[in-house]
C-alpha cells in the first residue's frame, strides 16, 4: 500500500477526538491506514527565511509543519489567498483585491513548500493537496522532477468562466491544475464551470471518462463531494450534555422554537440576508413574535481583512436594531454568538432546533447542513433550509431550498419549516439523512483516493 501524503495550508487536529471536524477525521484515517504524512504552514510568522520543517509522531503519522515570513503570510495567505482567490470563486468580484506582490508572494510559497514536501517523498507515495492556497504545488514538485501521483481537490467552488476571467491570472491558475493527475471538484456544476472555461477559453477538449486535454497535458476532472462522519456527529447530539442543552433552550417550557444558524463569519455566508429575513418573519407572521428565537453562531476569521470587519459590524448593527425593534422583557430574537463553540454543543443546538437556516450566498459544499441532519432526533426532527447556491443543495434536494438573495423567500420557508406537519418532517429528514451518509466523509476520502490510484494502474498498464 503507498503511503498518502497530505499537503494543506494549515494541517488539522489529528486525535480522533469529538473537537476534530469530519474533515480531520477523514483525512487522519487515511494518514492512519497508510502510515503517512501531513505536512503545511504551523501557522506562525517569524523573521528567519530558512523555513525549517519540523517534525512530530503521532502514532502512525507524521505531521511536518514550516513557519512563513510576516511577509509571505501577508502576501500568499491574506493577500492572493484570501483576497483575490476566495472572493473570486464565491462571485465577489467587488472584494478582489489583486496586486502583484500578492501573487508573487503566492508563487513563492507554493514553491517553498515544494522545495520541503519534495525532499521528504518517497517513491511510491501518493501526495493529496488540498485547497485554493495551492494551486500551483504539483507544478512547482514535477519541476523539482517528482513523479508521483499527485491529486488535487477544492473546497470552494470553480467560478463560472465568466467571473473567472475577470483574475488577471486565470490562465496560470488553470494551466496550474493540469500538473495534477487528479482535479476534484465539490459539485458537478464546479465540473462543469471547469471543463467550460477548458474548452471555450483555452482551446482544450473535453474526453470520456471525465478526462480533461489542455497545454499538452492530460488529467481527470471529477465532483467528489464531501461529507461528514456522521454517527460520531449523531452520537454527540444524544448524549447526557446534549440533552442538558437542549431542555435549557428551553423549547418546551416557554412554547418557543429555535431557529439555528453556525458559520464562520464570513461575507459568503449570506449573514445579514438571513438577518434580515427573520426581520421579515416577525414582520409578516406576527405569530412568530414572542415565540421564535434565531440564535447565530458566527466566530470570526481573518479579520486582518477588511471586508471582515465590515460585515462583523453590519452584522452586530442588524442583530442590535431587530431587538430593539421587536425584542420584549422576556423575549431576545436574536442571539448573535461570536464565538467558537465545542462541536458537542453545537450537535445539541442543531438537534435542538426546529429550523437550520444555511443560507450561503455561494459556499463549496457546507457542512453545516449536512451536522444538522445528522444531529436530528429521526422521530421528531427539524427542517433544514438550504441555499441553492450552496454545494450541498446540489444532492439534499429533500430540504427547503431558497434563494438566498430572496429576503421573503427565506421568511416564508421559515414560516412554512415552523408549521410543518411531522409526518412530512419525518419524511423530509429520512431522505436527507440517507443521502448524508451515503455521501460521508470515508466515501468521500475513499472515493478520490480509488481515482488516483486506478487511474495510476491504467497508466502502467
Ligand atoms: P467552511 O467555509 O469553513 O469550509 P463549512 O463546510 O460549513 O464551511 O464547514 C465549517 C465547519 O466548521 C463545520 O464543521 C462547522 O460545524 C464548524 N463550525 C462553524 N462554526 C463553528 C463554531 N462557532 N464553533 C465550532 N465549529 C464551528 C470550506 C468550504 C465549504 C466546504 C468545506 C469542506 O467553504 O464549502 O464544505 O470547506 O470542504
Amino acid at each position: 500500500m503507498s503511503r498518502i501524503v497530505i499537503v494543506s495550508n494549515r494541517v488539522a487536529y489529528l486525535e480522533k477526538s469529538n473537537q476534530a471536524g469530519g474533515l480531520a477525521v477523514a483525512l487522519g484515517d487515511a494518514l492512519r491506514d497508510s502510515g503517512g504524512l501531513w505536512f503545511g504552514w504551523d501557522g506562525t510568522t517569524t523573521d528567519d527565511e530558512s523555513y525549517e520543517v519540523s517534525h512530530s509522531k503521532h502514532g502512525s503519522v507524521t505531521i511536518a509543519t514550516m513557519p512563513l515570513t510576516e511577509k509571505d503570510y501577508k502576501a500568499y495567505y491574506l493577500g492572493f489567498a484570501n483576497q483575490v482567490l476566495w472572493p473570486a470563486c464565491h462571485y465577489r468580484l467587488d472584494l478582489v483585491n489583486f496586486e502583484t506582490n500578492y501573487f508573487d508572494g503566492y508563487k513563492r510559497v507554493n514553491a517553498k513548500m515544494a522545495d520541503a514536501v519534495a525532499s521528504l517523498l518517497k517513491p511510491d507515495d501518493i501526495v493529496w493537496v488540498q485547497d485554493y492556497h495551492l494551486f500551483s504545488l504539483a507544478a512547482e514538485l514535477r519541476a523539482r522532477g517528482v513523479t508521483q501521483r499527485i491529486g488535487f481537490f477544492l473546497h470552494i467552488p470553480f467560478p463560472s468562466p465568466g467571473v473567472l476571467l475577470a483574475v488577471p491570472v486565470h490562465q496560470w491558475l488553470v494551466k496550474s491544475l493540469f500538473s495534477y493527475d487528479v482535479i476534484g471538484f465539490q459539485t458537478h456544476t464546479d465540473v462543469v464551470n471547469f471543463q467550460s472555461f477548458i474548452s471555450e477559453h483555452i482551446g482544450g477538449e473535453i474526453l470520456p471518462g471525465d478526462r480533461v486535454r489542455a497545454f499538452g497535458r492530460e488529467t481527470i476532472a471529477r465532483a467528489f463531494p464531501i461529507g461528514i462522519d456522521v454517527e460520531s456527529f449523531a452520537d454527540m447530539a444524544t448524549t447526557p450534555e446534549a440533552s442538558d442543552i437542549i431542555q435549557r433552550l428551553n423549547r418546551r417550557n416557554l412554547a418557543r422554537a429555535h431557529v439555528v444558524g453556525v458559520d464562520r463569519l464570513d461575507y459568503s455566508k449570506g449573514l445579514p440576508e438571513r438577518m434580515k429575513a427573520f426581520r421579515r418573519l416577525l414582520e409578516l407572521y406576527p405569530d412568530k413574535q414572542n415565540k421564535v428565537t434565531l440564535m447565530q453562531i458566527a466566530p470570526p476569521t481573518r479579520e486582518a481583512i477588511v471586508a471582515y470587519y465590515d460585515i462583523r459590524e453590519e452584522l452586530e448593527q442588524l442583530s442590535g436594531s431587530i431587538n430593539g425593534e421587536y425584542g420584549s422583557f422576556d423575549w431576545t430574537p436574536v442571539r448573535y454568538i461570536h464565538r467558537n463553540v465545542s462541536r458537542d454543543k453545537l450537535a445539541a443546538l442543531f438537534r435542538g432546533s426546529e429550523v437550520g437556516l444555511v443560507t450561503p450566498l455561494r459556499d463549496g459544499m457546507n457542512l453545516v447542513a449536512k451536522e444538522y441532519v445528522a444531529a436530528q432526533d429521526a422521530d421528531n426532527p427539524g427542517v433544514l433550509i438550504l441555499s441553492r447556491f450552496a454545494g450541498a443543495a446540489e444532492d439534499l434536494e429533500e430540504a427547503l431550498i431558497v434563494n438566498p438573495y430572496d429576503i421573503d423567500d427565506i421568511a416564508h420557508a421559515m414560516e412554512q419549516g415552523l408549521s410543518m406537519p411531522i409526518q412530512e418532517r419525518r419524511e423530509r429528514h429520512k431522505a436527507l439523512y440517507e443521502r448524508v451518509r451515503k455521501n460521508d466523509a470515508t466515501h468521500w476520502r475513499e472515493s478520490f483516493l480509488n481515482a488516483l490510484t486506478l487511474n495510476a494502474e491504467e497508466v502502467l498498464a
